[in-house]
């Protein structure tokens, strides 16, 4: 591809579609048609992954936070400098599609991990495609509105859609015991980086059968066509905004059913074609379950094998093969599980293959603590570890808390089904696409071999000490920031220091993720301030970015609470000049990949033991910051590998939480410690103002009388390791350790998770 040709389909793909000039096209216009045309490019080596017979992954998850495409293909067509060069020869800016909306189809961690993964195993020639849901609406619009989160729809595809394809006659039907829908998938290509593969993420949506059932018109029923629409579309019509939260809607398990049993069908459909023998299904295909949520895919392969003339324990047997199961959550309050009654209203086949199972972990175990079905109520994480060849946490911290608690009983009896595959990112969007100039900088000392060997860069090892490096390694970082402070300024308003240090925490909002904590530290440094301590604390700016579930009253408790912290610091001349608070609306992937590589600490501070992994942790490691944190996670690892010593690690350990909560009072804490409780005050003293909606004196009576998380205990050996990282910042020590982490970020590539699931688990 030349820039000449590019311009030339261009011109005939907007003459096409839309009838418009290049000249007078507008943003919409010009980013369809461009998407269309770079598709175009890669049609046809996609078509042929397509019709490839080995053997292959499907990654099963109801979520996939793709993110902006736009950017991230052209990186690894490597087309970039074409695409540039084009645009501005026609006057067009190559960052004026930052105004496209990001594809949220995902609420966090667990829908963004899967994107990395898709683009991991293109990139590194693995066959994995990826199979779920196309929301109409992703993950709500976040702004504030007096401090508190405002959601509002997220219309992404009004930008429309110019890197899917609607594969009309693969359509299949989804039964419900009440009504039928038609699921129609939407395929996108999952380039990967140098164009190594291109396999295919297919998004199921849902679609009345028939869309005009002129009788029913003649019959005068227009009203009711509508009716059957509406409860068809419905069904993909959202994204549910929980994230490590269950939420047993009816709706929510129409959505899960319906991912699964299109998916399955497909599969089976396309299997049918190739053999039919039926015992091999697993040399053709393996299932990968990202956790609970599409676990109904063991029971509807059981059932659609039954409807080809299988008895029920060939089915199983064959699914046992099938299927492995990935557990994201520790926290026994988010396992799905679902009243029986409630599936037989749905889907009563499913129903009955679901008591069949739970007939045959009787015959088979004989054990009151194995169970699939008890008290008619469905358990998708038993169900799921039950038949799944192989089971795994996703950081080695919490597959051992999975192993020795959370399922401990399993662990006895399977022990060979348990592995780690601690979690990763992939370099190529989280340093090479974000980064730039960093990335430019890396390759200049080692070669360009890193964005798929991330490992190399522990070649940079020997410039940590060099003294060009680290000064182009300072002027990047400060770069990235005055950017990230343009873009501030412009989204919220707030006007930045980038010569200040840049304390960064984005993840979604969570009690035991402890924003709360954060804040609170922020409140204590603004007092001590005030009283005239901390004379040599550098100027910080302090960064939130988090959506709230709507229907999590702590966690818009906590927006609000640090929202009017922001308000007092902000504005307090005295202290303004010293210290900010910001907190970015609608923080997404793309607010992320500029806040990444701006950060100067990276605060991963969970209650050690609830995190499952994190990866927002490695981004920042990987762009080159220490971690401000606790030995939590991935964090743990990231210690292992960059130094402990070379992070800012505080807080108990998952051994002393324990030992903790056996006699925990976190009042006395409080009470105790002066400066903590004239903070915690601060909630019920008229310091701020919630509107008189009572949310600030509910986190007050939290912290007093119901502080699970431990934000009182860990505060102390919070605060002193925080400033004493402001204390060290900007010194050679500082830079050392930035060095250290991105040197030895490696091991955090999503290609070498890949290439993990391979080994233990896929052998594809
Ligand atoms: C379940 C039922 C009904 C509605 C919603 C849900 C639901 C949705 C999303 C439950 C959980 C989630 C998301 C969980 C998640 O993102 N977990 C994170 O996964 C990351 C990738 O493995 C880890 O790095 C994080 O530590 C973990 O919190």
């Amino acid at each position: 591809m030349t820039s000449n040709s590019l311009i030339k389909e261009f011109k005939q793909s907007l003459n096409y579609d839309y009838g418009v000039e290049i000249e007078n096209a507008n943003l919409k216009e010009l980013y369809n048609s461009l998407g269309k045309v770079l598709m175009g490019y890669v049609n046809k080596d996609w078509q042929k992954s397509i019709h490839s017979t080995s053997k292959r992954v499907g990654y099963l998850s109801a979520e996939f936070l793709i993110g902006r495409l736009l950017y991230a293909n052209m990186l690894n067509m490597g087309v970039i400098e074409d695409v540039k060069k084009a645009l501005e020869s026609k006057g067009i800016d190559f960052n004026s599609f930052e105004d496209v909306e990001d594809a949220a189809l995902g609420n966090g961690g667990l829908g963004r991990l899967a994107a990395c993964f898709l683009e991991s195993a293109a990139s590194i020639g693995k066959k994995v495609d990826g199979y779920g849901l196309r929301y109409r609406f992703g993950l709500f619009k976040q702004s504030f509105v007096d401090g508190f989160q405002n959601e509002e729809a997220d219309d992404w595809l009004k930008w429309g859609d110019p890197f899917s394809f609607r594969k009309e006659d693969e359509s299949v039907i989804v039964n419900f015991a009440d009504y039928s829908v038609r699921a129609v998938p939407y395929d996108t290509a999952v380039i990967g980086y140098n164009l190594k593969t291109i396999n295919t993420l297919r998004l199921w949506q849902s679609e009345a059968i028939n869309k005009f059932d002129f009788k029913a018109f003649d019959n005068m029923q227009g009203l009711k066509i509508a009716e059957n629409d509406y409860k068809a579309e419905e069904i993909t019509a959202v994204l549910y905004p929980n994230d490590n939260t269950y939420e047993g809607k009816k709706l929510r398990l129409r959505q899960q059913y319906f991912m699964v049993s299109a998916t399955i069908q497909d599969v089976v459909n396309k299997y049918k074609k190739i053999s039919n023998d039926f015992t091999k299904l697993n040399e053709y295909i393996i299932f990968q379950l990202n956790d609970t949520h599409p676990v109904l895919a063991i029971p509807e392969l059981i059932r659609v094998l039954t409807t080809e003339g299988l008895s029920f324990e060939d089915a199983l047997a064959i699914a046992k093969k099938t299927f492995n199961f990935t557990n994201h959550t520790i926290m026994g309050e988010a396992l799905e599980r679902w009243p029986l009654g409630m599936i037989y209203e749905l889907i009563p086949a499913i129903g009955e293959i679901l008591k069949m199972l739970e007939n045959d972990i009787r015959h088979n175990l004989n054990d009151h603590r194995f169970f699939i079905v008890r008290d008619d109520v469905a358990y998708m994480a038993n169900l799921a570890i039950y038949v799944a060849g192989k089971v795994n946490g996703v950081a080695r911290i919490h597959t051992e808390i999975l192993k020795n608690d959370t399922f401990k009983d399993w662990y006895e009896i399977y022990p060979e089904k348990f592995v780690n595959v601690t979690n990763g990112i992939t370099p190529r969007r989280w340093l090479l696409l974000n980064n730039p100039k960093m990335a430019k900088e890396i390759t200049k000392l080692i070669g360009d071999k890193w964005p798929t060997n991330l490992d190399s860069l522990v070649n940079l090892e020997s410039y940590i000490n060099n003294k060009e490096f680290v000064e182009a390694f300072k002027n990047i970082k400060h770069e990235n920031k005055l950017i990230l402070a343009d873009y501030i300024k412009k989204h919220e308003g707030i006007e930045i220091d980038a010569d200040s240090i840049f304390d960064i925490q984005i993840k979604r909002l969570h009690e035991y993720k402890r924003q709360l904590l954060n804040a609170l530290s922020i409140l204590y440094i603004y007092f001590e301030l005030k009283e005239g301590n901390l004379k040599d604390l550098p100027k910080v700016t302090f960064i939130f970015g988090a959506k709230s579930a709507p229907g999590y009253y702590m966690a818009k408790a906590i927006i609000k609470f640090i929202n009017e912290i922001a308000n007092l610091i902000n504005n307090d001349q005295e202290i303004s000049s010293r210290i900010k608070v910001v907190f970015v609306q609608n923080y997404n992937v793309s607010y992320a990949e500029k806040l990444v590589c701006a950060c100067d600490f990276s605060e991963q501070i969970s209650m050690a033991g609830m995190e499952a992994s994190g990866t927002g942790n490695m981004k920042f490691m990987l762009n080159g910051t220490p971690t401000l944190g606790t030995l939590d996670g991935a964090n743990v690892e990231i210690c292992e590998e960059a130094g402990k010593e070379n992070n800012y690690i505080f807080g108990a350990t998952v051994e002393e939480v324990k030992e903790v909560k056996n006699n925990y009072n976190s009042g006395a804490i409080i009470n105790g410690n002066l400066k903590l409780k004239r903070v915690v005050e601060t909630l019920v003293d008229g310091t701020f103002n919630d509107n008189n909606t009572g949310v600030l004196k509910s986190i007050y009576d939290t912290l007093y009388h119901n502080d699970t998380y431990l934000v009182a205990y860990d505060f102390a050996s919070y605060i002193e390791t925080k400033l004493k990282a402001f204390k060290e910042y900007g010194s050679n020590e500082y830079f050392y350790k930035c060095l250290k982490n991105m040197a030895n970020a490696g091991k955090f590539s999503s290609d070498r998770s890949i290439r993990d699931y391979v080994e233990e688990i896929w052998h594809i």
